[in-house]
């Protein structure tokens, strides 16, 4: 049974006894000492064995080897997604990425972030009287009504995003102009909501982890007196990595395990300051990361042994984390989980360990205090979702995991970057449904698909179900329960026009995700703004665009304008041609006007493109507009080869 609710039974039995009038402060002090401190140290692009306990060999992490020691190592632990701001968006609201809709890694350039309206971990925990800082990336938005201060936290010092996303080259000098980091502002660190100092040298990075770690000591001293919840998201070891003067060279056996020693060393100070202030007994330690290694960066990367594959897939490697925790007293030291956790269930966890109430809105964690504690037998936690970018992966049920038909980026047989620089990613293909038993087969080598197809069946429904709750692209499904992000432009502005409620015809497929209202939105009277993920936009990816209007009576003089979006740095770009045509018969169709786009140069903006024609003296029926696509994105940019999106929000006729 569950030892906060017992002495929850046992404060209202002594009130009872007391009388009416001392129940009337139940928030006595007593009780705000008895709340413990919690403290979540969250590595960026950890390696599964990255860690001594957790089969490092290169160098040594005797503070988080400590916490294992004196606590429990969870070995089937997972980040909800492998990669950053989704596996980020999990852990603060419990929920799968999905169904809070942040994905990916957003960027200085990204107009969402989370959504005001979710309840987040340091909001919960303020409720129940905890200070609340974090010091290290944020990475759920970088617009001051997304930053921490917005969403519960009272202090922040850290970078918005991840640290690769600044105008510098990999070998750490300024990006040459015509590259594509060049795009980047410079990289803030932001104390609060105000940008304090700008990281702009490899040299700058190196101080980030003793940044972090002096302001997080700090931030224990302050506020021993009362509970406290220290989120502590390291940028290292995500490239560039780099390390401060102490740990230069420490370890003898490259720059990425002199860092490792370093954020060990972090790990170190955090237990010092705890001790020192007589805190460690009341505080809960979690020590976790985002996703797994970034393989292609090589000796610049971690290692995922023994796991397949690593961040950016969802083969174990991406998503299984090294997870250790310690809480003297409540977690029994030396010990070692093998159920299935997740960085999701870390929010409930704390609402049964501090008595908070749970967000308004359902969430997918559930407390795994029982799994913690060591309880024989609990597995709150039976069955995962492996989503990635909105599609379902994979799922598992206890030692179960079903993989779907997919492609995903692969580091197996191709050559990974040196000392800072990438190599090319190769691509994997799951063409059948493939089953692994984890606890045989932690490598996922052996398929055993076709020898129990009972469980694939049992499988197969678990994925149904995640289907029908949070879509899945690669099915074009939708989910029920998916909300929204939060946005930066919310205006919508309503504009008249003759061809709302005609008849619309789209000769090409848009894409599932940018589907705004259907056909109907290109006439609908309603304008996108500048984010592409409003709803007021159709996105095609690497198709042309043709559409036709009925405006089912003959007419004259009228004036037609349609509307691209140009986003470049998310992959959409303007169409390199736009030809307009008008038919009275809908079959003889007349040219009225093409229109050349002739660059495809890079562009930092992100603007509507408009293109608008007069058509006089001419009788019109049928509108038709044909938007060329560049198809694929062009050599200078980040997707080079990859297809490129057109996107458009209205036709106007008037
Ligand atoms: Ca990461
Ligand atoms: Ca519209």
């Amino acid at each position: 049974m569950n030892k906060i609710k017992l002495s929850a039974i046992s404060l209202g039995l002594a009130c009872l006894l007391l009388g009416f009038q001392s129940c009337k402060n139940p928030a006595s002090k007593d009780n705000e000492i008895s709340k413990p401190n919690i403290v979540l140290i969250f590595i960026d692009d950890l390696g599964y064995a990255d860690i001594g306990c957790f089969g490092a060999t290169d160098y040594q992490t005797p503070n988080i080897d400590r916490l294992a020691n004196e606590g429990v190592h969870f070995t089937d632990f997972y980040a909800s997604q492998a990669v950053c701001s989704a596996s980020r968006a999990a852990l603060l609201t419990g929920c799968y990425s999905e169904r809070i809709s942040v994905l990916g890694a957003l960027n200085a350039f990204s107009n969402i972030g989370i959504n005001p309206e979710e309840t987040i971990i340091p909001e919960m925990l303020k409720k129940q009287g905890y200070a609340t800082g974090i010091f290290g990336k944020w990475h759920l938005g970088h617009h001051k009504e997304f930053l921490p201060l917005q969403h519960g936290f009272d202090e922040y010092v850290g970078l918005p995003y991840s640290n690769d996303m600044w105008p510098v080259g990999y070998d750490g000098v300024p990006a040459d102009t015509n590259s594509w980091k060049s795009n980047y502002p410079p990289l803030p660190l932001i104390e609060d909501n105000r940008v304090i100092d700008t990281i702009a040298t490899l040299e700058d990075q190196a101080k980030l982890t003793t940044i972090y770690t002096e302001k997080a000591v700090q931030f224990i001293k302050n506020h021993k007196d009362k509970p406290f919840f220290l989120y502590l998201p390291h940028s290292m070891v995500h490239v560039p990595i780099a390390v401060s003067e102490k740990f230069k060279g420490k370890s003898g056996r490259g720059l990425f395990a002199d860092v490792m020693m370093e954020v060990d060393w972090s790990v170190g100070e955090i237990i010092k300051t705890l001790e020192e202030n007589g805190l460690d007994d009341n505080t809960l330690i979690i020590f976790t990361a985002d996703n797994g290694p970034w393989l292609n960066f090589g000796n610049h990367a971690g290692s995922a042994d023994p796991l397949r594959e690593g961040k950016g897939s969802m083969w174990e490697g991406g998503p299984r984390v090294s997870t250790v925790m310690r809480w003297p007293g409540k977690i029994p030291a030396g010990t070692e989980c093998n159920q299935i956790a997740s960085t999701i269930d870390l929010l409930p966890t704390f609402a049964e360990i501090t008595g908070a109430s749970l967000p308004e809105k359902e969430i997918d964690g559930v407390s795994i205090l029982p799994l913690m504690e060591g309880e024989k037998d609990a597995n709150p936690r039976e069955q995962f979702y492996y989503y990635y970018g909105g599609k379902l992966i994979a799922v598992r049920k206890d030692n179960w995991k079903l993989v779907f038909p997919h492609s995903y980026r692969s580091y197996v047989g191709v050559e990974p970057g040196m000392n800072g620089l990438p190599g090319p990613y190769g691509k994997g293909i799951v063409s059948e449904i493939e089953l692994y038993d984890l606890s045989n087969d932690i490598s996922e080598t052996n398929n055993l698909a076709s020898q129990h197809p009972e469980i694939v069946e049992q499988l197969k429904i678990i994925g149904d179900s995640a289907r029908a709750e949070l879509g899945d692209r690669i099915q074009n499904k939708k989910g029920r329960a998916v909300r929204e992000p939060g946005r930066i432009y919310k205006e919508k502005e309503k504009i008249s026009n003759f061809a709302t409620g005609k008849n619309i015809l789209i000769k090409n497929m848009y894409a599932h995700q940018y589907s705004g209202n259907g056909d109907e939105t290109l006439i609908d009277g309603a304008i996108g703004s500048l984010d592409f993920t409003d709803k007021e936009w159709l996105g095609f990816q690497g198709t042309d665009v043709e559409v036709i209007i009925d405006l089912k009576e003959k007419t004259k003089d009228k004036q037609i304008e349609c509307r691209f979006l140009v986003n470049q740095r998310s992959w959409i770009f303007s169409p390199e041609k736009v030809v307009i045509s008008v038919s009275v018969n809908g079959k003889d169709y007349k040219e009225v006007k093409t229109f050349n786009i002739a660059a495809r140069k890079q562009n930092r903006n992100i603007e509507i493109k408009k293109f608008k024609i007069d058509v006089r003296n001419t009788k019109v029926r049928f509108i038709k507009v044909q938007a060329k696509n560049i198809i694929t994105c062009p050599n200078w940019h980040d997707g080079a080869g990859g297809k490129a999106w057109l996107f458009i929000d209205e036709i106007i006729i008037n």
